[in-house]
């Protein structure tokens, strides 16, 4: 089991102290409103906000990377919210903090999935060792996905030991969550002969932990039916961690049961792929992908944006979708315009 001295977070929050001028230091402190108007911040599209935004992150990265970051995904209903407030509940009395992030492209709810529900994480929302942040709202998945992994830099910072990033399993947002942490927890529900449904969504690649929810009073049969069953279907799959295979647990937010259990396998999860470098390896990956996706990104926007592209884009778009034109070719004409010479 996995307890606050196993994360290694250092006695003392700041090593360099950055400048008193950025908003740094009272996040390293764990000063909450600091760090929810940094995250804030990061949100924000204005460009000064985006420069001070990147400044206050190559301030806190030295402080980054010692919680343990976990994803959370399931389809709607499953049950999700529910068991964030008793896992992270549990996490607190273990004496961890806990984080909450989403991503939630959608925006069909009001203010993301978490905050939508809010009555579902009363008691966690209101522990000052729970830090809940609803999904950043509006724009592309891509930029939702930045600003919760700059988020998670930032909870990371101000001392936060479990970081859970909530989606629901529907579309590309799990995947987006898949890349930016340690473990991927697929949700799952009893019954309503949904069982192995997410197995054929290929959502089940994508599992460190799979979690059957309301195991319990009328449920618990259907329950126990569909850990089997997923137990079966995970069984024939490739395991997508060398040296780590992924067990179905069940669960009850109502009973508290096995959150123990959930809690047991992350800290193994965690343990194992520390061992054997894997968890350095993945981190390394994934900061390097980033980083590709935010050169292909900011690079898209200013192609778009760019005068002589912009004024031959919708004649060469047309051309293409009417087969008038190869599609290479058009895009060679508009990277032409684009960077003359
Ligand atoms: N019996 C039982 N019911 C549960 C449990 N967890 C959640 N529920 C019920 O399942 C329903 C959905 O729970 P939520 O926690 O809102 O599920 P969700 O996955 O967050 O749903 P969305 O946010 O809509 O995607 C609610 O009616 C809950 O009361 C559980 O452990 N046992
Ligand atoms: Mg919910």
């Amino acid at each position: 089991m996995t307890d606050a001295s196993a994360l290694d977070r250092p006695t003392t929050p700041a090593a360099a102290t950055p400048t008193p001028t950025t908003p740094a230091p009272a996040i390293l402190a764990g000063d909450r409103r600091a760090l929810a108007k940094a995250i804030t911040l990061i949100e924000s599209s204005r460009p000064d906000h985006e420069a001070q935004a990147q400044a206050l992150l190559a301030d806190i990265l030295p402080h980054t990377g010692r919680a343990i970051r976990v994803g959370l995904s399931g389809a709607p209903g499953v049950g999700k919210s529910s068991f964030i407030e008793a896992f992270g509940k549990f996490l607190i009395e273990a004496g961890l903090k806990v984080a909450v992030l989403a991503i939630d492209p959608s925006s069909t709810r009001s203010g993301g999935s978490i905050l939508g529900d809010k009555t579902r994480m009363e008691q966690l929302s209101a522990d000052p060792r729970a830090f809940i942040r609803p999904s950043p709202s509006g724009g592309s998945l891509g930029g939702v996905a930045r600003r919760t992994r700059e988020a998670m830099l930032l909870t990371e910072a101000a001392g936060y030991d479990v970081v859970l990033v909530e989606t629901v399993g529907v579309g590309q947002s799990e995947t987006a969550v898949a890349d930016m942490v340690d473990m991927f927890v697929v949700l799952v529900s009893p019954g309503g002969g949904d069982e192995l449904q997410g197995i054929k969504r290929g959502i089940m690649e994508l599992a460190d932990l799979v979690v059957v929810t309301k195991a319990d009073g009328d449920l618990e049969p259907a329950a126990k039916r569909a850990q089997g069953e997923y137990r079966a279907g995970l069984h024939l799959m490739r395991p997508k961690t060398p040296g780590w295979t992924p067990h179905v647990l069940l669960t009850s937010s109502v009973s508290g049961r096995g959150l123990d259990n959930v809690w047991q396998q992350i800290g193994k999860h965690h343990d194992t792929l520390a061992a054997s470098g894997e968890l350095a390896r993945l981190r390394r990956a994934q900061a390097r992908a980033w980083m590709w996706t935010e050169i292909e990104d900011q690079l898209g926007r200013r192609f778009r944006a760019h005068p002589a592209v912009a004024s031959r884009l919708a004649e060469l778009e047309a051309a293409v979708t009417e087969g008038r034109m190869p599609p290479t070719a058009a895009a060679q004409a508009l990277i032409a315009a684009f960077e003359p010479g």
